[in-house]
């Protein structure tokens, strides 16, 4: 089999909240870049990829530029594609740009070799499990009023989702019992035994974090996410031994070298692994691994519908962030049952961009 074509496009999605229905920001949009593989055998493979905010024209140039250079390489050949691609690119990769074109490549790659062996992704990957915990996510966020909150917490309930992640460090400058106030109107909204995440995105400082997550202790938060900047792994690990509260990370780290530092580090008791900043399935699941060689679970970061097939097909995975700002761009995705995605049967992702939905968004 050979690749023949590659196809790619800029697309700006609503970061609306279709879970509660209370989104943070009617009007705002995150730019992504599309791409479809396309295959000497009629078969196609899809990924997208983001985080190029003001620079997503320059991602979809790369993502254009080196999927050009896989015209009439075999599809199936992965780690030599991304080899080719990393030598092509004069080996300036590792993080920004250059990995979050890999990411897609290496995405639509999978998507196709799942599709050439007829086995869904999930399956083909390790195939652990057939349906997944998943935690609702985008609903409950810091820029909320405490009502709103509230609502939107008692919806997700009324849904079935039994894990729901909330914020703090809150905007403008709360004091702490302020931070710890506010997660507790959630917890109160929720009762005691939704799993319950908050994510700091990595505003707070490390002593900042251990004050106010010592105040918190009694809120029952399954975990407590990027508590301050991402690569202090020193840090982190200095909160994480402050707390009973366990600690998640990883999002905003790129690529599996510096995700062992943070391993290495003992710094969090779940690693949460992106798809797009690590390089895509094949380097999701070297981390993956690596984590389970530290006796450590892993999660997922944002677009579910691709994250759930490499969570259902490891041992060690925990649960997929179920945030839903993409679903809308495809026919179908993985069904939401009591709190659970069921796993498709179709082969690769089981995904096929909805045209309509596409062309709705489409900005290049
Ligand atoms: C997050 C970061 C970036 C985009 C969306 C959401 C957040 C999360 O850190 O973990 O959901
Ligand atoms: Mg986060």
């Amino acid at each position: 089999m050979k690749i023949t074509k590659v196809v790619t496009h800029i697309l700006r999605i609503p970061e609306d909240d279709p879970l509660a229905d209370m989104p943070e920001d009617v009007n705002r949009l995150r730019p992504i870049v599309t791409l479809q593989i396309q295959t000497d055998a009629g078969l196609e493979g899809i990924g997208l990829t983001f985080y190029g905010g003001a620079m997503t024209g320059s991602l979809r140039t790369a993502v254009d530029e080196l999927g050009a250079l896989l015209v009439g390489e075999d599809p199936l050949r992965i780690e030599a594609n991304i080899k080719k691609l990393r030598t092509a690119a004069g080996d300036s990769c590792g993080t920004g740009i250059f990995t979050l074109a890999q990411s897609a490549i290496d995405l639509a790659l999978w998507d196709i070799k799942g599709k050439a062996v007829e086995q869904p992704l999930w399956k083909l990957l390790g195939g652990m499990r057939d349906r997944v915990p998943t935690y609702a996510s985008g609903s409950l966020r810091r820029g909320l009023t405490d009502k709103q909150a509230e609502t939107a917490a008692r919806r997700l309930v009324d849904k079935g989702f039994v894990e729901m992640k909330t914020q703090m460090a809150l905007p403008g400058n709360p004091t702490p019992a302020e931070e710890v106030r506010r997660v507790r109107v959630v917890r109160d909204a929720i009762g005691p035994d939704i799993k319950l995440m908050c994510d700091i995105n990595q505003r707070w400082r490390v002593e900042q974090a251990i004050d106010i997550g010592k105040r918190a202790e009694d809120v029952g938060l399954f975990w407590l996410e990027d508590v301050t900047t991402c690569d202090d792994y020193a840090g982190i690990a200095r909160v994480n031994d402050a707390l009973s509260t366990p600690i998640a990370g990883g999002e905003y780290v790129w690529g599996i070298v510096p995700l062992r530092h943070m391993i290495e580090a003992r710094s969090v008791d779940y690693i949460m692994i992106d798809l797009c900043r690590v390089g895509g399935v094949t380097q999701w699941l070297k981390v993956a691994g690596m984590a389970e060689a530290f006796n450590l679970p892993v999660v997922s970061h944002v677009i579910p519908e691709f994250h759930a097939q490499l969570i259902a097909a490891v041992p060690n995975g925990l649960t997929v962030e179920y945030m839903p700002w993409m679903l809308k761009l495809f026919h179908e995705t993985p069904k939401l049952e009591k709190g659970h995605l069921v796993m498709p049967t179709t082969p690769g992702l089981g995904l096929r961009f909805d045209e309509a939905q596409v062309a709705k968004y489409r900005a290049g």
